[in-house]
């Protein structure tokens, strides 16, 4: 095969050497962003680099594809509706091992790396948790050298924007397209004709078969964006693929003819606001056409390119199960199901019982939630009138799910109503939990605890119909992206200290810990926490106005704004130590600063409070001039990748406090931990195995037990007891009914305040004082700065199972069953 070398004098443009990385650099300044260095804005050179950078990943994308495509490799198809990669830029360079050599290239110019990377805006295109375990995943992924394309939306409008105003969240739209985008390849020519509504025909064939004829209402052209994801120095380069949406072009011609202009654009406004903006809530609203429109545009979009790219190799369909498996990241591309089996059974003819055993071989589902709420049902109708014949392949499967359920247990209706794919309870609903279920050969949560409980709990008559197919696999992080990039004054040290390879290799962090009782070297750790500590200082002071002091214990909660993520029962316990201090200023507790940050859904009310909330008492207790040498607290501003990247190096404690059995596994407590954080937590998701990882002594443990929890619930939980019961308790809400943190506006924050009096669903003033204890502990633990430090040296040690690497090998030999693709190429390290 021909390659070129990325090192010869005359590839310059692929080459990894200071000066062909330099005349390549100047080359696509002029040819390809058409400016001279004299008229040139940042914006301008910070895009030459990255089509110089993106130069050298097609380089290797070509050997990748053409390597599978020769060896007609077995590949994993990843369904997401969010991805949440964070910038690009760095990360290439990173994987690419040139970030030296283009800050020489660079600096020749006179310029700087870090100034232009700074102008990259990250795509934006996930909510939180579930978009970026996907990113995660797929650089695991691509530096395992698997074989993957990534399926997703390319919305137009990402997560919005937050900005904070007079204490609260405002949104603005997120335009990460607007100043072009060098990191995607458009491919016009890769694009599928997308049916909604219209209605179904039923006839016989030749051969007096049964067949069905989808005529849909309207069609929408879906066109492929490619971003090449590199694996981190390997030549493997894999696709993430996003579908954008725009008019058929027949659509508006027919209509232009007709003589209505006016119509045909307007069709083409409709058809593309299909990809237009993210949906900016982590769980479902109620019954929104459009974004079941956006969930069936980018599933059928995937579904018919993995059936082109089979059919490029094979004539029947038999040995598609052979060469692609398809997972779910969550329920959100579910209809993938329905709609392969329509191509399969429809558009291909084939039989259905052969089509739904193709269709169980090749489905894995991953549930991410075990929140009612969260668990997303279609109403029947706005099922049935955007996809009409999607709803009769689901009556179908039902049929079948539910004549071998009444086989194996004969008259249990309960069971019957239970299993349904159509929930009857509360009007008629599509499941899409049971759907992805009953469709998928293996069904996994995200963390031990959350697995068990999904057996237990919501999936719990699949489980007794087929337990062989439920696995759990805990959720990973990449190390590159959360380690080397965001931390590399530790990454020098760890490598310092345990030589190279640990970055791939993330278990071998354990050699650290004979190092956690040395006093040199915790010298040197505590040096780079600290000047961790200052770069978000410098940031904070910037970006939320106050100003903090590096050397007082930074205390971390950034994760979206929920009530189960209760970061409302932080503000209390922060609102009590403010009261006691000033009630005794000689208390002995050690300088904290609280930082929190993260998005609220904008139609979620308390979620928005609880900013207020953070906000008010920020304000109240920066200004107090009789505890701010021992208390400050910022909100960072729009929680991102970006700034995720400053902030959780910077973490002394990290907070991980939800509702025991609510957070199906969090991924932030990973990130804090590998950087040498010490967690305060629940017995919740991934806080458990983090817990037996580290060892119980260096974890800061509080709160019920998921068993507790329900067994209060069951016996009647009256919160108001908890506040009658606990003086410091009553302290702090009676300060916060008072309006002592809403001058002028006492009732701000009734609304949170009644929610916790009344119902308090996720046990907030139940865990109060527990938590409260558990405070005092990390204080303890904090004055006496060498533990502290060897505490958090034996954190990173022993977080190496936390790596995306280790999670993704585990789907490969669990559910995938993919082997790696070494490929071999110019400069192959
Ligand atoms: C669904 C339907 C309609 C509109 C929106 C949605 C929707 C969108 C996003 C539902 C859920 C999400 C995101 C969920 C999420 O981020 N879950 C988190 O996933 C992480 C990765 O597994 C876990 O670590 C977290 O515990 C979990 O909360």
């Amino acid at each position: 095969m021909h390659t070129c070398r990325e090192t010869s004098p005359e590839n310059y443009r692929t080459g990894h050497d200071t000066d062909s990385i330099r005349r390549s650099f100047l080359d696509s300044l002029y040819f390809v962003q058409a400016r001279f260095p004299e008229v040139a804005t940042r914006n301008d050179y910070y895009l030459a680099l990255a089509w110089t950078v993106r130069d050298r990943l097609l380089r290797r994308w070509i050997d990748t594809a053409g390597t599978y495509y020769r060896e007609a490799s077995r590949s994993v198809c990843y369904l997401s509706a969010e991805y949440l990669p964070g910038p690009h830029l760095r990360n290439a360079l990173l994987s690419l091992g040139i970030e030296e050599a283009v800050r020489q290239a660079l600096v020749g110019l006179g310029l700087d790396l870090d100034d232009l990377a700074d102008q990259e805006p990250e795509p934006g295109l996930g909510n939180g948790g579930l978009g970026r375990l996907a990113a995660c995943y797929l650089d695991s992924l691509a530096t395992l050298e698997i074989p993957c394309i990534a399926h997703g939306i390319r919305y137009e409008f990402g997560i919005f924007e937050q900005e904070i105003r007079q204490g609260r969240q405002i949104e603005r739209t997120d335009k990460w397209l607007h100043l072009g985008n060098a990191w995607e390849i458009p491919r016009p020519e890769i694009a599928y004709d997308i049916g909604f509504g219209g209605r179904t025909e039923h006839v016989l064939d030749a051969l007096g078969r049964r067949r069905v004829r989808w005529i849909p209402e309207h069609m929408v052209k879906g066109i492929a964006y490619d971003t090449p994801i590199p694996g981190y120095r390997v030549a493997n380069v894999n696709l993430l693929r996003l579908w954008s949406a725009e008019a058929c072009e027949s659509f508006d011609f027919e209509a232009f003819n007709l003589g209505d202009y006016q119509r045909a654009v307007e069709e083409k406004i409709a058809s593309e606001t299909i990809s237009k903006v993210l949906y900016p809530n982590d769980e479902p609203a109620q019954g929104r056409r459009l974004r079941l429109a956006q969930q069936y545009f980018f599933a059928s979009c995937a579904m018919q390119d993995m059936i082109r790219i089979y059919r490029q190799r094979a004539d029947t369909m038999e040995g598609l199960a052979d060469k692609f498996v398809v997972q779910l990241n969550d329920t959100h591309p579910a209809v993938a199901v329905a709609e392969l089996m329509r191509l399969l059974v429809d558009e291909r003819g084939m039989d259905w019982a052969p089509a739904w055993s193709l269709v169980r071989r090749i489905f894995g589902y991953t549930n991410h939630t075990l929140l009612p709420e969260a668990l997303e049902t279609w109403p029947v109708d706005l099922f049935a009138s955007v996809l009409p014949r999607h709803l009769e392949i689901i009556y179908e499967i039902n049929q079948r799910l539910l004549d071998e359920v009444r086989a194996r247990w004969p008259g249990d209706d309960a069971r019957i109503a239970r299993m349904s794919l159509i929930d009857e309870t509360q009007g008629r609903r599509v499941r899409m939990a049971q759907l992805a279920t009953i469709a998928s050969h293996a069904v996994n949560g995200v963390a031990e605890l959350h697995s068990r409980l999904l057996r237990e709990s919501v999936l719990r008559d699949f489980f007794e119909l087929d337990p062989g197919r439920f696995t759990n696999v805990t959720n990973g992080v990449t190390p590159r992206r959360f380690i080397a990039l965001a931390n590399p004054g530790l990454a020098r040290l760890i490598t310092d200290t345990i030589g190279e390879g640990w970055l791939r290799d993330l278990e071998r962090l354990r050699d650290l810990e004979p190092w956690a009782e040395s006093a040199d070297f915790q010298a040197a750790w505590r040096q780079v926490k600290l000047s961790n500590k200052q770069r978000l200082a410098r940031y904070a002071g910037q970006r939320a106005g106050v100003l903090v002091d590096p050397e007082t214990l930074f205390d971390v909660h950034v994760k979206r704004l929920h009530e189960y993520k209760r970061q409302h029962l932080n503000v209390l316990h922060l609102i009590s130590r403010y009261l006691k201090l000033k009630d005794d200023p000689g208390l002995d507790l050690p300088p904290r600063t609280w930082f929190f940050g993260g998005k609220s859904a904008p139609g979620y009310h308390l979620a928005k409070q609880m900013i207020e909330l953070i906000l008010g008492v920020a304000r109240v207790v920066n200004n107090d001039r009789s505890v701010r040498e021992r208390m400050r607290v910022v909100f960072l501003p729009n929680f991102s990748v970006k700034n995720a990247e400053l902030i959780y190096p910077a973490a002394d404690l990290s907070e991980q406090i939800s509702t025991a059995g609510k957070e199906a596994s969090g991924t932030g407590n990973m990130k804090f931990a590998l950087n040498g954080a010490l967690t305060v937590g629940t017995l919740d998701g991934a806080n458990v195995e983090i817990r037996e990882a580290v060892g119980e002594e260096n974890f800061f443990l509080f709160g019920l037990t998921e068993d507790q929890v329900s067994g209060i619930r069951a016996a009647g939980y009256r919160p108001r007891d908890w506040y009658e019961a606990d003086p410091d308790l009553r302290a702090a809400l009676d300060a916060l009914a008072a309006g002592h943190f809403s001058p002028g506006n006492p009732d701000q924050f009734r609304d949170l305040l009644d929610a916790l009096l009344s119902w308090d669903t996720f046990f907030v003033l139940a865990d109060f004082a527990a938590y409260g204890r558990a405070q005092r502990q990390a204080d303890d633990a904090w004055l006496r700065a060498g533990d502290w430090t060897r505490k958090s040296i034996l954190n990173t040690a022993r977080c190496g199972r936390f790596s995306s690497d280790r999670a993704i090998r585990e789907y490969c030999e669990r559910i995938w069953q993919v082997q790696p693709v070494h490929v071999g190429a110019a400069g192959d390290p």
